[in-house]
């Protein structure tokens, strides 16, 4: 039998010293979204998530609420998947950097490395910036601050053990060379490769202070670095090296992640790999950041945002259509609650959930047969939105399925279905019925609830990427709810709009 082609995707494992917000919100709707539609496809899709446990900054965060580190972060790793049951994530793994059989492999990957010759003691001296969990040296820093995120750094003097990351740099430039399509999107690539070319400094990976951390191998007064501790996760949850799922899985297709760790991903991530002699991941694609209401979002400033409030205020799919709607991945963006009110209304209202309620109110009142010559098939480019998922652009695929959404819409107004009989009607409505039956695949990676809502109400089961060509109408139509509800500013004043466009 033909093995089907395979597709593994990540998050970035966050960090539990926090409860997660629309930032970790976005990037693990959209693996989601991508996961979604690659088993939409037919491929054998892994979808990986996970927390960060170990570091400074968690300990830190334990201590002060009066816990041990494994009481705080077993808390917080509840949130998270609370948090992605309530977003509708279809993650197949939940890696913990806790978990014993992480642990375990992570000394065994690095006792290869130190066999290869790749690991040596020396003593570190420079800043650390313990929010980001990040090493700096005296030229980097801002005004005396850590030049990520702007907060305090602490000057640290220890022994440590090292990586020979210096010894990658040739073997990187050549990976970068070789796969153009490693480093994305494009636009961020060169800032990767001229910082590789002006020389790599080895890596500090140990530590003595921090004792909640994997201990070190080869000398136990040390733990492990908490950012060398968490990249093998994309490994350790395949059960390296013997697992199955490493067999078929790896390397990874996509590491998504924000574009503050694109560095540990492009470059300290295949220079360890190549070290352990495991093959480098396809992609490692950073996007960008989202500010709200045009500030930074951050905890300290009090402005972050809770994506379960928005789900429930505005429902879940309307959050997941903004957020990938809003920003193209690999942009920056600015999330704002009118935004996703405008979109709500425009968009999701009036377009695709008018186009379902005209679509079965017809069919409620037609009892012929549904049959005709398909006429709406022409619009639809299913290779072209293919594409564009394939290079994770889901902002442009959607761009494609609504313009869709629209010529539909025109479809009704242009035929004026509610001035046809009989067989003509049938025919509006075959076309009609079918283009709604395919909007429902191709939504479904993005709006999985909406998508369950239009099948029941079409009598259709869930399709496949394949099931996307018109073809006989085999449902059974039962008109339902308003797919969406309109967000109203005044909801006493308006309430009569509240339904969406209902004209026929
Ligand atoms: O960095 N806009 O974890 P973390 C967009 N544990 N995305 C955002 C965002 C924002 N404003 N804020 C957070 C870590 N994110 C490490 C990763 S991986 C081996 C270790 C998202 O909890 C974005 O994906 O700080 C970013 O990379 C991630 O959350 C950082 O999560």
């Amino acid at each position: 039998m033909r093995k089907l082609p395979k597709f593994y995707i990540t998050t970035p494992i966050y960090y539990v010293n926090d409860k997660p917000h629309i930032g970790h919100a976005y990037t693990t709707i959209a693996a989601d979204v991508l996961a979604r539609w690659h088993r939409l496809k037919g491929d054998d899709t892994f979808f990986l998530t996970g927390t960060d446990e170990h570091g400074e900054k968690a300990e830190l965060a334990a201590k002060n609420a009066g816990q041990s580190p494994k009481e705080f972060v077993d808390g917080i790793v509840e949130q998270y998947k609370r948090m992605w049951k309530a977003l509708d994530i279809s993650y197949d793994y939940f890696i913990r950097t806790s978990d014993q059989l992480h642990e375990n492999t992570v000394s065994k990957l690095i006792e290869r490395i130190y066999a290869n010759g790749d690991i040596y003691k020396g003593f570190y001296e420079g800043w650390y910036c313990i929010p980001d969990e990040t090493f700096w040296t005296e030229l980097q820093l801002k005004d005396g601050k850590c030049p990520e995120c702007g907060r305090e750094v602490k000057l640290l003097k220890e022994e440590s053990y090292f990586f020979r990351l210096s010894k990658y740099q040739d073997r990187l430039l050549k990976f970068y060379d070789d796969n153009p399509d490693f480093l994305s999107p494009r636009f961020r690539s060169k800032e990767i490769i001229n910082r590789v070319k002006e020389g790599l400094k080895d890596v500090s990976i140990t530590r003595t202070t921090i004792k909640w951390g994997i201990p070190f191998p080869l000398d136990k007064s040390h733990t492990l670095y908490v950012w060398v501790d968490a990249l093998w996760n994309y490994v350790t949850a395949l059960e390296w090296p013997d697992g199955e799922k490493f067999r078929t899985f790896w390397p990874a297709d996509v590491h998504l992640i924000g574009k503050e760790i694109n560095w540990f991903h492009s470059v300290i991530w295949p220079a360890l790999l190549f070290s352990a002699g495991i093959e480098a991941p396809r992609k490692v694609f950073a996007h960008g950041w989202w500010t709200h209401d045009g500030k930074q979002m951050r905890k300290s400033f009090g402005n972050t945002v809770d994506p379960i409030a928005i789900a429930e205020k505005y429902s879940l799919d309307a959050l997941r259509y903004a957020l990938l709607k809003e920003m193209p991945l690999g942009e920056d963006g600015d999330f704002s609650e009118k935004t996703l009110q405008v979109r709500l209304n425009n968009e999701l209202v009036s377009e695709l959930g008018n186009l379902l309620n005209r679509t079965v109110t017809i069919a409620a009142g037609f009892d012929g047969k549904i049959e005709g010559t398909p006429e709406l098939d022409s619009g639809l480019d299913i290779g072209s939105i293919s594409e564009l998922m394939d290079r994770l652009d889901t902002h442009g695929a959607l761009d494609e399925i609504f313009a869709y959404i629209r010529a539909a819409n025109k479809y009704v107004n242009d035929k004026a279905p509610w001035k046809l009989k009989g067989a003509e009607l049938g025919n509006v409505l075959y076309n009609l019925l079918e283009a709604v039956r395919i909007i429902s695949i191709l939504i479904s990676p993005f709006m999985p609830g909406s998508s369950k809502k239009i099948n029941l109400q079409l009598g259709v089961g869930p399709g496949k990427l394949a099931d996307c060509a018109f073809r006989e109408f085999s449902g059974k139509v039962t008109k339902g709810d308003y797919l969406f509800k309109k967000y109203e500013t005044h909801p006493a004043e308006s309430s009569k709009e509240s339904a969406p466009d209902r004209s026929l």
